[in-house]
């Protein structure tokens, strides 16, 4: 262990949130406890070989509660977000991770307390904070045209310091973004570097208007429409090929009335049809096509698309209900987070054909958080990674958004290749990994991972490993001590140090 005397003195103690303070539920429970610390530690303790090639950072967004919530049914969603990095530089480890400094957390901050309410439902919020804008910035960081953002669904990005980790402010791209919000899950095309996002509920809480956005490479935005999903629902994430956007909507609902009374958000309607809006990339919304499936079927991540003339692929993880339990329960579904089926499909789409049908193919075994080689986005592609669990890796830690971490990181070749494992053991949980590109051609890829490790009546210990991209069951070539406790992260990215610092490397 680390004495915490040799550690560098950040701006707040190194004292973790009262965790007695919070519900006793999943959401605040496990890998899900409250940490509250903001800190710098470099030269992290690293176990192993750092490939030389290793240099840049590594971003995680983690949701973060300042403060204990107003309502104990509160969700794991609602945390506020932390920026957090790992910086590989010359052979060293650095760690840094702050508070998103949102209009929110800076008005609870202020007050010493929570003023706003339950997860995404403005009705019951303290009435001082009735204009404050209510996004927690807390699922992913996004890096385009040389800047950091975090974003969440239900609001506009926040711009980064990705240097300081300082929060610059809401950016609404100089005044020229009309929607309210932006996705967690835009796509960057790797060859033009066009940002493509789309935004719902993009005219205030349960509209039906989602925006479709798309900025150029230096990040000024190049256009905008705006079209009505199906129904009133959340849209997670959504793809591009190299000359089409394809928007999926499943069935979890909002309702204003519901939101009024002070009810949940979000309701999920196992009998409404998933749907598939695709249109041309640089088209017309108005030429969306429509497409109908499952009744119920629900998907959070999707890996990757691509198009074969009029046939479009889209490769995502379905399962056949909500896998969010409060999402499912406030829908009036009750079923086992274990009996859920699912899987990683292959969803083809005939744009020459007539009708609304489209085929499924299984491509793998259920999982989620998906990672590809950037390179790949929007093109036929072989590799991707993904999460999933490992039968013989005992119950799962309590922790992330559905209450069970993963403990597995699964290699798979596609369409119908081979599957490479890192299957870890007991009491063992693993994060969304990123990918990091060769440097040089033929050069090794890498993952890069936090894998955190039950540790008995102490909680839990957190490493960050560094794996063969190409063969993770092989385990870390490098493991990196991480000496305090880390929430569990939704997202990461990230930033070659090349592409960070581009003046910098040149002056080296
Ligand atoms: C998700 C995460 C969110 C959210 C809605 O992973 C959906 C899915 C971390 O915030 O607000
Ligand atoms: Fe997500």
């Amino acid at each position: 262990m680390h004495d915490e005397r040799t550690l560098p003195v950040s701006e707040k103690p190194w004292v973790a949130s009262d965790r007695d303070a919070y519900p006793d539920t999943v959401h605040f429970r496990g890998l899900n406890t409250p940490v509250g610390i903001e800190a710098s530690v470099p030269g992290l303790t690293v176990e192993g070989t750092l490939p030389s090639g290793l240099e840049g950072s590594f971003f995680r967004a983690v949701p973060d509660p300042a403060h204990p919530p107003m309502f104990a049914d509160d969700n794991i969603l609602s945390g506020d977000g932390m920026i957090s990095r790992f910086r590989f530089r010359k052979g060293a480890v650095d760690f840094d991770i702050r508070y998103v400094q949102t209009a929110r957390y800076l008005a609870e901050q202020h007050a010493g307390r929570a003023l706003f309410g339950g997860y995404r439902n403005p009705f019951t919020d303290h009435p001082s904070v009735a204009e404050t804008d209510r996004t927690v910035a807390n699922t992913t960081p996004l890096w385009h045209a040389g800047r950091l953002f975090m974003t969440k669904e239900d609001g506009l990005p926040y711009e980064i310091d990705p240097d300081t980790l300082a929060t610059k402010g809401a950016c609404d791209f100089d005044g020229a973004l009309r929607s309210q919000t932006v996705t967690a899950h835009s796509r960057v095309d790797p060859e033009t570097g066009e940002l493509f996002l789309f935004g719902y509920e993009a005219d205030g809480a349960c509209s039906r208007d989602v925006s479709y956005a798309v900025l150029d490479p230096r990040g000024h935005l190049m256009r905008e429409q705006w079209f009505k999903q199906p129904y009133h629902g959340m849209i997670h994430d959504f793809a591009i090929t190299r000359s089409r956007a394809i928007f999926p909507f499943f069935p979890t609902t909002t309702d204003l009335d519901r939101l009024r009374a002070g009810g949940p958000k979000w309701a999920h309607d196992q009998n409404l049809e998933c749907c598939v809006g695709i249109m041309g990339r640089d088209g017309d919304v108005a030429g969306m096509r429509w497409f109908k499936g499952a009744k119920g079927a629900s998907a959070f991540h999707i890996m990757n698309a691509f198009d074969e003339g009029d046939v479009v692929h889209l490769d995502l993880f379905v399962s056949e209900t909500n896998a969010f339990g409060f999402m499912r329960e406030a829908g009036g579904i009750h079923i086992d987070q274990r009996a859920i089926r699912g899987g990683f499909e292959r969803w083809t789409f005939d744009l020459a054909g007539e009708g609304e049908h489209f085929t499924v193919t299984p491509l793998g075994p259920p999982g989620d958080m998906p990672r590809i080689r950037d390179a790949d986005c929007g093109r036929d592609y072989k590799t991707g990674w993904y999460l999933s669990m490992n039968p013989q890796g005992g119950p799962p830690l309590p922790g992330g958004p559905v209450g069970a971490a993963f403990n597995c990181l699964i290699r798979i070749t596609l369409p119908h290749g081979e599957i490479d494992m890192l299957a870890l053991p007991p009491g063992h949980a693993v994060s969304e990994p990123v990918h990091v590109p060769a440097t040089e051609p033929n050069g090794s890829e890498w993952l890069l991972c936090i894998v955190d490790k039950a540790n008995g009546d102490a909680g839990f210990q957190s490493e960050l490993w560094v794996l063969d991209a190409d063969r993770p069951s092989r385990g870390p070539i490098a493991r990196v001590h991480v000496p305090l406790p880390l929430r569990a992260q939704v997202h990461g990215c990230w930033v070659p140090a090349t592409v960070q610092s581009p003046a910098s490397q040149m002056t080296r």
